[in-house]
Formats: C-alpha cells, sequence, structure tokens
C-alpha cells in the first residue's frame, strides 16, 4: 500500500492527505519527523536524502518528496483531466496556486497551524509573540 511519511499536524502532510482522500486512494500514513523522529535516521535519507516530510512511497521503493511534487504526481496518477487539467492554461492555474501557497502562503500557514492545532501544548506557546506579529502583518499584505 502506498505509505505517506509524516505527522499529521503539520500544513505540507494534511494537504498531501486532503489530496489523498479527494482521490479516494488507498494509503496508510506513518507519524514520522518532529516529536516522533526518525527523519535523520539512514534508512529515511534513503527515502528523502532532504530528511523533510511528507515523503510518498510506493510498495515498489519509488518515493516522491515535496509536497507539490507528491500532490501534482498523485493527481496525474488518479485524476488526470480534473485535479490535474490536461488543457495546459487550466493546469497552470491551478500549479500558481498550488507553488503560491508553498512559496508565499506557507508563512501564514505555519502560523495559523501553530496556532489552531498546537496551542493546546504549552511547550510550544513560547513562540506565540513572533507567530501574532507575524500574522498581522502578512494579512495587510495580502490583496486578494
Ligand atoms: N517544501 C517542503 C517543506 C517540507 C518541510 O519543511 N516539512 C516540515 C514539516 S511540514 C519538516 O519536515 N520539518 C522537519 C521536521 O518535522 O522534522 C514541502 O513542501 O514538502
Amino acid at each position: 500500500m502506498m505509505r505517506i511519511w509524516g505527522s499529521n499536524d503539520d500544513s505540507n502532510i494534511v494537504k498531501v492527505m486532503w489530496c489523498l482522500d479527494e482521490l479516494g486512494v488507498e494509503h496508510e500514513r506513518v507519524d514520522w519527523g518532529g516529536v516522533f523522529g526518525g527523519s535523520d535516521g539512514p534508512e529515511y535519507r534513503r527515502k528523502n536524502p532532504n530528511g523533510r516530510m511528507p515523503t510518498l512511497e510506493e510498495p515498489n521503493g519509488f518515493t516522491v518528496w515535496e509536497s507539490g511534487a507528491v500532490i501534482r504526481y498523485l493527481c496525474a496518477q488518479y485524476n488526470l483531466g480534473s485535479l490535474h487539467p490536461e488543457d495546459l492554461r487550466a493546469r497552470a492555474t491551478a500549479d500558481k496556486w498550488m507553488d503560491w501557497s508553498s512559496l508565499i502562503f506557507a508563512d501564514f500557514n505555519r502560523v495559523t497551524s501553530m496556532h489552531v492545532l498546537r496551542m493546546k501544548n504549552e511547550a510550544l506557546r513560547q513562540f506565540t509573540g513572533r507567530p501574532v506579529r507575524s500574522w498581522h502583518s502578512w494579512i495587510s499584505s495580502i490583496n486578494i
């Protein structure tokens, strides 16, 4: 079965899991990295030399990492013509928003997930001051 390595409270893993649910593809997720550790081990580094999550691993050993690349791979394989449009302009429109979400929106996403998903964890509250300031400056800089 296809396997996704990464913890479910990190935005880059969540978007891959959301994609898999949309596609209805059978998979299993392995809690990995962050508080679960393991990302520095040689076995994981063979799957993803960056030691980052998420990593998609197929039963034949083929791996893809970088959440955007994982999503493109899944959509092209399981939903060509819809989530992965064949029309190149439609595909570029989808791609630009996905790249925007990784390169520009990621900061906002990180702050939001820190607040919404993790604030119950006492140890993480120390980070509150910085995210709140960057959250406000981010909101005022966007005009979509
Ligand atoms: N650009 C990469 C970012 C990957 C990344 O930094 N993932 C975080 C989790 S969201 C990570 O691996 N952090 C190190 C760790 O959790 O040990 C992607 O979109 O996949």
